[in-house]
């Protein structure tokens, strides 16, 4: 990876220097326009310039941004890599989703990767959040969830796809999800949102509520597999970790355990649920754990009144978890409750050794405003929470709602800044992390409404990108995005080291590898037809602008597999292999081998073409399958 590493140095140097150079121009010209300007209008407006300068969202053409931006796609099923400051869509990564240009879902390699879940096309993602090491993004993984089917899965970011999936058992909808932080992300934690019985195999009475739970989940992040779940009383919601390894906090609402709307906002307060790492480890270590449904995933018992957790009451129905860069606090966001509630990290040992009560782990609750979904932090001490349904963003200081809430008078609210509209999540750059800089804020709203042209009834999201650099917060950029953006994280560029060619030994494809080793073929110099009985098997090469075969015979109904080795070795160099009137396409980039497997159903000649566009003779990049009766 030493030429990665070198050329990313040189993009570093490259593109500051054209920073400051555009950041100058800029100057130069407000002062031709701003001659009927007082001198004092002028001077304040030129220091606006100065600091835009120093943070400006113009990414010019050919230049590079400062940021990656991992972007969920909600209901798409998708994440996205987003530039940030320009807001640029820079990729989409297919996970849950089946993807017609890059062949995900359709593909051997994309089935193998999904699994069980393979026969499903669609999901819906909420949060992206990357592995750390000490607290820091470590520009390994990305892991996502899918709130549809109960699904998990890891983006490799080297190569920026999906590498694993895992469908979680016991529990339906996995909601919040995030990683240990520290000493590294050996777990992903995720949330069990909707309640069901346990065993739930429609055998007992299924609507005896009081059989009905929902599960915190811990993954192993390098095995991808359950390391064990742990059993609580109500809805899980968000959740995050410490900066010190030891706790887990996740929102809880609905403990009244209620089946519709009135039941389940019954109560005055719902909970803050923390689970003790150790704890649970020893508990798992001693065997103490139940199995449910038939499988064989430890089961532990955290429900109230267990050593394992700890309940904390806040506010009724709290949604965001959040915790603050410093590694100081929780913070629960109220959703119905205009507060948010502040947990004090460093007094949950005292709160486990049951020598204080959980509510006075609580050292703030700040009032903000209507709807506080998710807070977001810089590092400068203040915290960005999006209230829903104000449509703003309220910036507060959080060591000012400390005093506050121990009786100063003091104002901690510091800025409202109205958003376009209904926020949901807002994010940081870096901001759940230790490297938190207090330079851009995204929010995500839910509705654009007179945003941007109208699109018909359906109309986009809008990100908005806001500089935080400042003490005011600046609205800079509106981005119209497609469904639904719950969650970003936003990773500098200095962390992440993509590839721009595949490795030929890599794991994506090792199995078509192998059963190309099987067949007897050399998939770098060979291009071979294996029949197999009703299978046929097609190895076949490519370098643009053509496929190392011509044309393949087989007989109809023939199950094809189709197996493209791009030896292309020139960055940017994809091809792509589409069987006309199959419904079979895929990508095949640079040095990579990827196969896929059809039914061919229809008699006589089938042609066959490359659908990503690769040379000046793109077009005659074809050939055919002739399918005998
Ligand atoms: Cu608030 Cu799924 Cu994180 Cu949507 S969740 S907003
Ligand atoms: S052809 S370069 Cu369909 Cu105009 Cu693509
Ligand atoms: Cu190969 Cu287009």
């Amino acid at each position: 990876m030493s030429n990665e590493d070198k050329s990313s140095n040189n993009v570093e140097l490259e593109s500051e220097d054209r920073r400051n150079f555009f950041g100058k121009t800029a100057l130069i010209g407000a002062g031709a326009i701003a001659a009927p300007m007082t001198a004092a209008m002028f001077s304040s407006m030129a220091q606006a310039q100065r600091s835009e300068a120093a943070n400006s969202p113009h990414v010019g053409p050919g230049d590079l941004d400062e940021y990656y931006g991992f972007w969920s796609g909600g209901h798409s099923g998708e994440v996205r890599i987003m530039g940030v400051p320009s807001m640029r869509e820079l990729m989409r990564i297919p996970v849950f989703n089946t993807d017609s240009a890059t062949g995900w879902g359709l593909t051997d390699e994309s089935k193998r990767i999904k699994g069980d879940s393979a026969h499903l096309h669609a999901g819906d993602s909420h949060h992206p959040h990357m592995s750390m090491t000490d607290g820091r993004y470590n520009g390994k993984y990305v892991f996502i969830n899918d709130k549809a089917n109960s699904r998990v899965a890891r983006i490799r970011c080297d190569i920026m796809k999906c590498d694993k999936m895992i469908t979680i058992p016991n529990v339906q909808a996995i909601h919040g999800l995030r990683v240990q932080k520290v000493p590294y992300t050996k777990y992903v934690i995720c949330n069990g949102e909707f309640e069901i019985p346990m065993n739930n195999d429609g055998k007992g009475g299924m609507k005896d509520v009081s059989t009905y739970r929902s599960l915190f989940n811990v993954i192993d992040a390098e095995k991808m597999e359950i390391a064990f779940q742990v059993m609580v009383d109500g809805n899980l919601d968000n959740t995050d970790a410490d900066y010190d390894g030891k706790y887990f906090a996740s929102t809880c609402y609905n403990s009244e355990m209620g089946m519709n709307l009135g039941d389940m906002i019954s109560s005055e307060r719902d909970h803050v649920v923390v689970f003790s790492l150790a704890r649970c480890e020893a508990a798992l270590k001693a065997g103490k754990f139940k199995t449910y449904n038939g499988n064989n995933v430890p089961v532990l018992d955290g429900t109230k009144g267990s050593e394992l957790t700890r309940y904390i009451p806040v506010p009724k129905s709290p949604h965001g978890m959040n915790t603050s860069p410093n590694g100081e606090y929780f913070v629960a966001n109220g959703k119905l409750s205009p507060t948010v509630s502040v947990i004090a990290i460093n007094k949950l040992d005292a709160l486990f050794s049951n020598s204080i009560k959980p509510r006075d782990t609580i050292v703030a609750e700040p009032e903000l405003g209507l709807g506080p979904l998710h807070t977001a932090f810089d590092n400068k001490g203040n915290a960005y929470t999006t209230l829903f349904l104000d449509s703003q963003i309220a910036k507060w200081n959080v060591q000012d709602a400390i005093d506050a809430h121990n009786g100063k008078k003091v104002n901690y609210i510091r800025q409202k800044l109205d958003v376009h509209y209904q926020p949901g999540h807002n994010h940081t750059s870096a901001g759940e992390t230790r490297d938190a800089d207090g330079k851009w804020l995204i929010a995500l709203c839910k509705f654009s409404k007179d945003r941007f042209l109208p699109v018909g009834p359906l109309r986009p999201e809008n990100d908005q990108l806001i500089d935080i650099s400042g003490d005011e917060m600046k609205l800079v950029h509106d981005g119209p995005t497609y469904a639904e953006p719950h969650d970003c994280m936003i990773v500098h560029r200095s962390k992440m080291k993509p590839l721009k060619i595949w490795p030929r030994d890599d794991v994506m494809f090792a199995e078509t590898i192998a059963q190309a080793k099987r067949d007897g073929v050399d998939v770098y110099t060979e291009n071979k037809v294996i029949r197999d009985g009703n299978k046929v098997r097609v190895y076949m090469t490519s370098i643009a602008p053509t496929y190392g075969m011509e044309s393949f015979n087989v007989k109809l109904g023939n199950e094809v597999t189709v197996i493209v080795t791009n030896l292309d070795q020139v960055e940017d160099v994809t091809h792509g292999f589409c069987m006309t009137n199959h419904g079979v396409q895929m990508e095949i980039g640079p040095q990579a081998t990827a196969s896929i497997t059809f039914t061919a159903n229809k008699p006589g000649v089938q042609w066959y073409y490359c659908n990503w566009f690769c040379h000046a003779l793109h077009m005659e990049m074809r050939g055919r399958m002739f399918v005998e009766t």
